[in-house]
């Protein structure tokens, strides 16, 4: 039986990608002399802080310029810029949508977590006004590994005290999908179904979102697990 809504956040909730790669861009310019762009950002979504530095330096061939100590300063200046970059963000900043489909499922009980990389998640939450929706909260720093390791969505649901079979992951990263699919939870992609081909159910965006058309290809799913 469907339990409960295992959430990413950048992409399914809010865009924070353009404010991580407007930190990622500054930071690498100034401190790295690596000039990034849009296809280097979609390497970053959905992957940790310290993993997007040392894709960055990949692309860069700066992967051995740093020490530890210097990498650490680098995350933590790209953190300090971005936390100042998402201060301003507000209810306005809630991808389409997703308000009314978080109301639908609080109103028909559902249990919903977070299952985001981002360390920075309650404070994005606070700012979008939508921390009460959420029953649990994944600690991005409590996991071994960050998506695609199922880990992240498989902790989703037990929070929620779910089986994975009682659960429906969202996502709009490649990766993301295979850490639901991984988890042996239904999983749900929005965006552009040729990328996201491995996933149970696709929205090209978060408009498109039905409860009703998850509720029918959930009980097809469940009938054969
Ligand atoms: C998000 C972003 C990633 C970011 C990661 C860690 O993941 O997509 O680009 O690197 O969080 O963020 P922070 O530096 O704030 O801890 P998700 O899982 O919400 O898509
Ligand atoms: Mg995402």
């Amino acid at each position: 039986m469907l339990k409960g809504f295992v959430f990413d956040l950048d992409g399914v909730i809010t865009d924070t990608a353009r404010f991580h790669y407007q930190a990622w861009s500054k930071i690498a310019q100034d401190d790295m002399g690596i000039t990034i762009n849009p296809s280097v950002n979609e390497q970053l979504k959905g992957v940790s802080r310290m993993d997007s530095l040392n894709v960055i330096l990949k692309f860069g061939q700066r992967e051995n310029d740093f020490t530890e100590a210097e990498k650490e300063a680098l995350a933590t200046k790209k953190n300090d810029y971005y936390v100042q970059l998402i201060s301003n963000m507000t209810p306005a900043d809630i991808l389409p949508g997703i308000q009314a489909f978080l109301d639908q499922l609080k109103a028909e009980g559902y249990q919903m977590s977070l299952a985001s990389a981002s360390k920075n998640a309650p404070r994005i939450l606070n700012g979008l006004q939508l921390t009460n929706y959420f029953d649990q909260i994944v600690d991005p720093a409590s996991l071994h590994a960050g998506k695609p390791d199922p880990e992240i969505f498989a902790k989703g649901a037990t929070l929620l005290g779910l089986k994975p079979t009682e659960a429906v992951g969202l996502e709009d990263a490649f990766a993301g999908i295979q850490s639901i699919n991984g988890a042996g939870e239904f999983s749900v992609g929005i965006g552009d179904p040729a990328i996201l081909n491995e996933a149970d159910l696709n929205f090209t965006s978060t408009a498109e979102i039905s409860l009703d058309q998850i509720k029918t290809a959930f009980a097809t799913w469940a009938a054969k697990q």
